[in-house]
């Protein structure tokens, strides 16, 4: 089996390189050694393997049971040459030294470690390790780096922000913005998404939902949400997007990562989590609150069950849904619409399952979307 650096602190795939922990080996599945692999085309911007890789990983993700012996890899789909040898490699003799060599990567590590902060892209991580630096110390020495605001607040709340957030948490989330809503208008709607919809224990951010049911009051919702939030203190960063939504430029041909209605990025403090500090840190005890990524989109009612559908994920699930719709029903699907090219018209839908209805397919539930 492969064996490779595990943080036992945060879960981390990888040693938490901030903390600099002494590293615990565990076992590390194929799938997970996919996903080192699709992350080390990311850093290299090649699209084509890195996502041949996260396929492959979301295949193995959706078996009943491991891969354990050649025979059962046989009939597996969607694995390319590439996959395959690496899989073999693997059953055959325990590791792969493919692998191994991209962990033991000065390069690959330091852009791991530049791209845990929030508002770093692999892009910004690739410019800094070409500038030669390696540590977070370095990057804040360097007098001619300009950190942009979400930069900053990534490194300020970095301990707190690259913690999971559970489900206790993501609800007391919610809970906080559907009061802030309430206040604002009793005809608005939030609707908790992402990882969480899907069933998921623990994940990255917080995902949700407002909108309204009388047409263009979504549009100063958010600002208003925001203005709550600072007014109660909790707002420790804020990012917003206005609404770039414009029907007339619907469908869009292009694949594009986000969506164009008005949206946040957030920081939160959320009271009542408990956080030990460690012996190092200045109070040299915990607090009573944890630092929260949130983020809040807010399409107009007729869109929404496109936004629930496209923020629901997971990536693959709508990078596939997508595809399916593409190729196998001459239709466009994104988190704003539905068009058919053969009618040449856009289909409607209030729910999730009217979408599948379009495209033919069964309803899918949200914990069925893991992949
Ligand atoms: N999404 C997408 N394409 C993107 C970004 C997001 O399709 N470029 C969709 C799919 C995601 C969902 O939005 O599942 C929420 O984004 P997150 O990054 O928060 O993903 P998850 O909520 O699934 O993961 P986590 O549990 O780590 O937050
Ligand atoms: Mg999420």
């Amino acid at each position: 089996a492969l064996q490779f650096f595990m943080c036992h602190i945060c879960c981390s795939r990888l040693r938490c390189p901030p903390l600099r922990l002494p590293p615990v080996f565990v076992l590390l599945s194929l799938q997970d050694a996919f996903e080192v692999l699709a992350e080390n085309y990311e850093f290299s911007e090649m699209e084509g393997p890195c996502l041949a890789f996260r396929r492959a990983a979301s295949v193995l993700k959706s078996l009943p049971s491991a891969v354990e012996s050649l025979r059962a890899a046989q009939d597996l789909p969607c694995l390319g040459e590439h996959t395959k040898a690496v899989m073999e490699e693997i059953l055959r003799c325990g590791r792969s030294f493919e692998v191994e060599k991209i962990l033991s990567d000065e390069r690959f590590q330091t852009l791991k470690l530049f791209t845990s902060v929030f508002g770093v892209g692999p892009k910004t991580a690739e410019k800094w390790h070409r500038r030669g630096l390696r540590s977070f110390s370095e990057v804040l020495a360097e007098p001619s780096i300009h950190l942009n605001r979400m930069q900053q607040s990534g490194f300020l709340h970095y301990g707190d922000i690259s913690r999971a957030v559970s489900k206790a948490e993501a609800r007391a989330v919610g809970n906080i913005i559907d009061e802030a809503v309430r206040a604002i208008t009793p005809d608005a709607m939030l609707t908790l998404t992402g990882g969480f919809r899907r069933g998921k224990e623990f994940g990255h951010d917080v995902d949700l939902i407002v909108t309204a049911a009388e047409p263009g009051r979504e549009q100063n919702l958010l600002s208003e949400i925001i203005d709550s939030l600072k007014k109660q203190g909790i707002l420790l960063f804020c990012e917003y997007q206005a609404s770039t939504f414009d029907t007339t430029k619907l469908p869009s041909h292009r694949f594009e990562a986000m969506d164009h209605f008005a949206k946040c990025f957030l920081i939160l403090r959320l009271e009542g989590s408990r956080v030990d500090e460690g012996l190092h840190s200045a109070e040299g005890d915990s607090r009573n609150w944890r630092a929260v990524r949130v983020d809040l989109v807010s399409p107009p009612a007729d869109h929404f069950a496109f936004t629930l559908l496209g923020w629901t994920g997971s990536r693959q699930f709508e990078r596939d849904l997508r595809r399916f719709a593409r190729l196998e029903r001459r239709m466009l699907l994104d988190n704003h619409a539905l068009f058919d090219k053969t009618k040449k018209e856009f289909l409607t839908a209030t729910t999730e399952k009217d979408i599948f209805d379009h495209l033919g397919l069964e309803y899918i539930e949200p914990w069925q979307r893991n992949a």
